[in-house]
């Protein structure tokens, strides 16, 4: 979420820690964001924040959030209580960027939200990573946690590498 930094970014809530942390242990902001899950929603490889059922982009300089969409503007909710999960967050459609499922308030429909963002960024999906697509799995089996991919995407990453993967009845 924060370019200055390499690596992924941390912080805890409820345990009387205060701050964000890079991933050498430095406090590099007071302040946390209210934050469930990661997701890959706009163009940069940065990972914005979903919360309930808020996508929001973390204002590293001004140490704030940013909201981008709230899908309770589209009579959507979370589930599992204060856990307040989305039905899913993977990128099953579309190019890499990851697209979110809630439920309707009245629990009739399913929605699928996909970004309207461009991206100056060319990447095979987020699917074709074998963890990642574990991890869709393991979203829906368990304890909801989010997904993560085997390889580091974020500021500085190298080129993902090439997927291994063949489908039935093809050589490669
Ligand atoms: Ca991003
Ligand atoms: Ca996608």
């Amino acid at each position: 979420m924060d370019p200055r930094y390499a690596g992924f970014e941390c912080w805890v809530a409820g345990a009387g820690i205060r701050g964000m942390f890079n991933s050498k242990g430095n406090t590099i902001a007071d302040r946390t964001p209210a934050c469930n899950m990661g997701i890959y929603w706009d163009g940069d490889v940065l990972s914005e924040i979903l919360n309930g059922t808020t996508i929001d982009k973390w204002d590293y300089r001004d140490a704030k959030s940013i909201r981008i969409l709230n899908t309770a503007d589209y009579q959507c909710r979370s589930n599992n209580g204060t856990k307040s999960n989305p039905v899913l967050s993977a990128d099953i459609l579309g190019d890499w960027r990851e697209e979110v499922i809630y439920r309707t308030a009245d629990d009739k429909e399913l929605r699928i939200f996909s970004t309207a963002i461009p991206t100056e960024h060319k990447f095979y999906t987020l699917m074709h990573d074998p963890q990642y697509r574990l991890s869709i799995a393991w979203q829906n089996v368990g304890y909801n946690q989010p997904p993560h991919l085997s390889f580091f995407m974020g500021a500085g990453m190298n080129q993902p590498p090439k997927p291994f993967i063949s489908f039935p009845g093809t050589a490669k």
